[in-house]
């Protein structure tokens, strides 16, 4: 079936052999998806919208699906001692199994990437209820992630078949949270230009920004990093690899307490950061901060911006500049009991960038944690 977006073209005039829709959602494999479950409602503002578990005839699994704008986080655990999501999350802690890709055609999306090259994860497979069908398909990425496409422009149910609506008296008032901006992988030493030419050659994705360890080494950690886009901008994967450094990388840290490549962060758009990171941190969410130097120099960087000062050097916010315009971001601490996923909270102001301005104050404060950790 022909769609406006089924049509679209890429950047240099070809069609988009995968035409991507968006981020349909992301599955994180925890441990207690229940007790996750409350903390992204109370904390993050998180609404309920549906389960499966063994009350909906699913008897290994309980899942929870939450939903903020156009954000939809699934929270998974195992009910049994071995099983795929038992094993992920005994190997890596709390996790994001699955970067699920809206598509219009999930068959084409999983043939097109497979003749490519791409490892099958799931061939496809039509679900059906009472509100429709759905085609699901998937294919692996860097480590235990995969990609699921998602075709569901025939199902109006809550979210899949095979779960249903969820709904509960607690409903904390969300916090603006809107959608995912990117999602910014981990992958082993020497891996990243393996991970880069996957994007490219399997899915048709452009490397849009690449940085090196002069970019973003500090006097310690060291990193390289290379954006990857599809046709349209609305998928951006950055890839990142450890980098030698005087000594342990960030990076290098997660792949020891992840057990190997994974996602690292999840950045989230807002339309309005400081109302946004007020609320997170009055309901007790922790970011990481920079010295109040930072907001001394800020502005002879970044030049004028919409924003007072005080209100974002009181949060925490980092600020910078490209030459479309700027942006405003910060990072939370690690959102489990290992130092591997964590959040990033982002208003893009034009600037169409990741705040490269930001690295080295950003890189310090992560330092400054893993030190704490005894891990640099
Ligand atoms: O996504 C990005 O590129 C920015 C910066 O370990 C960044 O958010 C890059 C690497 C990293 C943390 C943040
Ligand atoms: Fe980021």
């Amino acid at each position: 079936m022909e769609t406006a977006v089924a049509n679209a073209s890429n950047v240099t005039g070809q069609q988009d052999f995968l035409p991507l829709n968006g981020t349909d959602y992301v599955e994180f494999y925890v441990g207690n998806a229940k007790q996750a479950a409350h903390y992204y409602k109370t904390a993050f503002g998180f609404q309920s919208v549906a389960y499966a578990g063994p009350e909906t005839g699913v008897k290994d699994r309980a899942s929870y699906v939450l939903v903020q704008n156009k954000l939809r986080f699934v929270l998974t655990t195992s009910l049994v001692p071995d099983s795929e999501v038992a094993r992920h999350v005994a190997k890596h802690g709390d996790g994001v199994k699955v970067l699920a890709l809206w598509v219009d055609d999930a068959r084409s999306a999983f043939e097109e990437t497979v003749k490519r090259g791409a490892e099958p994860f799931l061939e496809p497979v039509v679900e059906k209820d009472e509100f429709g069908e759905v085609v699901r398909s998937g294919i692996r990425t860097y480590g235990d992630t995969v990609h699921l496409f998602i075709e569901r422009k025939n199902y109006n149910g809550p979210f899949l078949p095979g779960y249903k609506e969820w709904k509960t008296v607690y409903n904390p008032t969300e916090t603006g949270l809107q959608y995912v901006d990117h999602c910014v992988g981990n992958v082993g030493w020497n891996e990243m230009n393996t991970w880069v030419s996957f994007y490219e050659r399997t899915m048709g994705f452009k490397n849009l920004i690449s940085f090196d360890d002069s970019d973003i080494s500090t006097e310690y950690s060291a990193l390289m990093s290379k954006v990857m886009s599809n046709g349209n901008g609305r998928v951006k994967f950055p890839i990142n690899e450890p980098a030698e450094g005087k000594k342990k990388s960030q990076i290098e840290e997660y792949l020891d307490f992840y057990g190997g490549p994974g996602v690292q962060h999840v950045a989230i758009a807002t339309n309005n950061i400081i109302e946004t990171v007020s609320e997170l941190q009055a309901r007790g969410v922790e970011f990481l901060t920079v010295p109040g130097s930072y907001y001394d120099t800020v502005l002879d960087r970044v030049g004028k911006i919409d924003e007072d000062i005080a209100p974002l050097r009181k949060l925490g916010i980092l600020i910078d500049r490209d030459d479309e315009g700027y942006l405003l971001q910060i990072f939370t601490k690690p959102i489990q009991d290992r130092p591997t996923v964590f959040f990033e909270i982002i208003q893009r102001k034009g600037a169409q960038s990741f705040g490269k301005g930001n690295f080295k104050a950003l890189f310090e404060a992560i330092e400054r944690e893993q030190a704490l950790r005894g891990n640099l």
